[in-house]
């Protein structure tokens, strides 16, 4: 085993500072900076890996979601993915991740395939292997919180396509937000996972993750993820966590992680001496650098460690095979910028895709040259919005606020989601808020700071969107009204006549295109567009998850 237990390790010893990074401007940290108070102590036990010595670890797969939403700019089409379909089904991975995150705006906005259509394609092509897919709590697979209803719809709808496992996070661990989906999956008898968001900040420790994952458990999660979504977490660390949670939940613990900054194999090797259940790989090319780790290599790193999972060389190398010529097809929306290992990741925290992503938006804002310094302050904007984890959206929002700090000044202009942070319309941040900020948000608003949970300010909406449906002559399907809640317009474009069936009708107007011609602008993901109006000048602003 890598780790021997010389001393006994406290985990409240362990804050999770991340790497020092240079501070932007003179001005001093806008908040005080809140002390890191000495939390619960426990030792660890003298034994390693106290489960099943010799089980191996299980691999799941994430080639079909977050391989190509890393590396690919989440454009994998159904047709692209069917081929590869028996060979993966038939490998014993322990889940493949098939939908979720940013598939399903990929395939409305760009693919033009309807994404309930894709799970049930998927589903009947891998009958044998559970499939899996990442929720982003009361987000459902958007940017903003939804009312209770639409959520509780989606996971049924998703359900009943056949998803097995929920991976469900918020993006600032505030468990208020996870309920209604945990509830959702359990009453559609189905797999819920709770989701630790990993990251670092003078307010994260171990010990805080592990209050966490112990509230997962409570909260009736079948199984708890770590999900590293920047590539952060260094060995070490993740042998603590991962053991730590091991020793006080009873629910499997998966870790996901990503190479962005080269760390995830030995986080994956380390994790499974502490004893983790499952470790996330993709399939090369849409494998390392931003996504997960290859599954090929991930094996080859534990030869000869108990925990080895069985495999078969000849099935991976066929895929491996059959994937290199889609990652050529993809290759408008690949980039060299998300396969190399880069460390800057450990500094500023942004997310791999979104670091890519960034340098083209900053250039169509012209702010090429600010690069670097838009990166020195995301750190500092962090930190005034309460340390939140740079996960979908506030990813997005933190990168969108720093550089409107640049561009125009320190909070000379303060985006719209930036406001509702403050406010607490996306729950509880980790550190708190800074208050004259604070003060100048509710100034702006009228409003006062929500200390409650954000979604019980929310009307129901269902019947509604059924009834929004019908009015443009579709159907009023529980599908199609989740998908219209979240992507209107992209709806209906999917829905929008042929041309052909136009052209005798309106030859002179013909309707948009069912399948949009994809981005021009290479590695444009399917993010967020914010439209900000700033001074009388619209400024569209698009990032994307990873
Ligand atoms: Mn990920």
């Amino acid at each position: 085993m890598l780790f021997g237990e010389p001393n006994a390790i406290t985990t409240d010893d362990i804050a999770l500072r991340g790497q020092e990074c240079p501070r932007s401007g003179n001005s001093p940290p806008a908040n005080p900076r809140p002390v890191i108070g000495k939390i619960r102590r426990f030792t660890f036990g003298p034994t390693a890996y106290d489960g099943h010595p010799m089980k191996a670890v299980i691999l799941n797969n994430t080639v079909l979601r977050d391989g190509h939403q890393s590396l690919a700019a989440t454009r994998m089409t159904t047709a692209q993915m069917l081929p590869a379909c028996a060979d993966l089904d038939g490998l014993g991975f322990g889940a493949l991740e098939t939908w979720g995150g940013a598939t399903i705006d990929s395939c409305l906005r760009f693919l033009g395939e309807n994404p309930f259509e894709r799970l049930g394609t998927l589903k009947a092509a891998l009958p044998k292997t559970p499939h899996m897919m990442l929720l982003r709590g009361q987000n459902i697979v958007q940017y903003t919180s939804f009312p209770d209803d639409v959520v509780t719809a989606f996971v049924k709808c998703s359900a009943a396509r056949g998803m097995d496992i929920f991976r469900i996070f918020d993006a600032l661990n505030d468990t208020r937000n996870l309920v209604t989906a945990v509830k959702a999956v359990r009453d559609a008898g189905k797999h819920a996972q709770g989701v630790i968001c990993y990251t670092t900040s003078p307010v994260h420790t171990v010990d805080m993750f592990l209050k966490l994952g112990v509230e997962l458990e409570a909260m009736g999660c079948h199984s708890i993820c770590v999900k590293d979504m920047a590539g952060l977490i260094p060995p070490h660390i993740a042998h603590t966590l991962i053991k730590g949670l091991k020793e006080r939940v009873k629910i499997p613990v998966v870790l996901h992680s990503h190479d962005t900054a080269g760390l995830a194999g030995a986080a994956y090797y380390a994790a499974v001496d502490a004893g983790v259940d499952s470790i996330d790989v993709s399939i090369t090319p849409f494998a390392n650098g931003t996504g997960q780790p290859d599954t090929v290599r991930m094996i080859a790193l534990l030869e000869g460690h108990p925990r080895q999972p069985a495999h078969n060389p000849a099935a991976l190398q066929k895929l491996r095979e059959y994937f290199t010529g889609v990652y050529a097809e993809l290759g408008k929306f690949t980039s060299p910028a998300n396969e190399r290992v880069d460390s800057d990741t450990l500094c500023y925290q942004v997310p791999g895709g979104m670091l890519s992503n960034f340098r083209n938006q900053l250039k169509e804002q012209n702010m090429g040259d600010k690069f670097d310094q838009v990166m020195l302050e995301i750190p500092y904007v962090r930190e005034c919005l309460g340390w939140i984890p740079l996960v979908t959206p506030t990813s997005q929002i933190v990168g969108t606020q720093a550089m409107l700090n640049v561009k125009f000044g320190r909070w000379k202009n303060l985006s719209q989601p930036a406001i509702d942070i403050l406010l607490g319309k996306y729950g509880r941040t980790p550190g708190p808020v800074n208050a004259e900020l604070l003060e100048m948000a509710e100034k702006k608003t009228g409003q006062k700071r929500i200390e409650g949970r954000a979604a019980d300010l929310l009307e129901p909406r269902m019947e509604k969107l059924k009834a929004e449906l019908a009015a443009k002559g579709l159907p009023a399907t529980d599908e199609l009204a989740v998908l219209h809640a979240m992507f209107p317009q992209e709806l209906a474009k999917i829905y929008a006549p042929k041309p052909a069936e136009t052209a005798a009708a309106a030859p002179a107007k013909p309707a948009a295109p069912a399948t949009p011609a994809p981005a021009s602008t290479a590695p444009a993901g399917p993010g967020k567009r914010y439209n900000l109006t700033l001074g009388g000048k619209v400024y569209p602003v698009s990032v994307e998850e990873v």
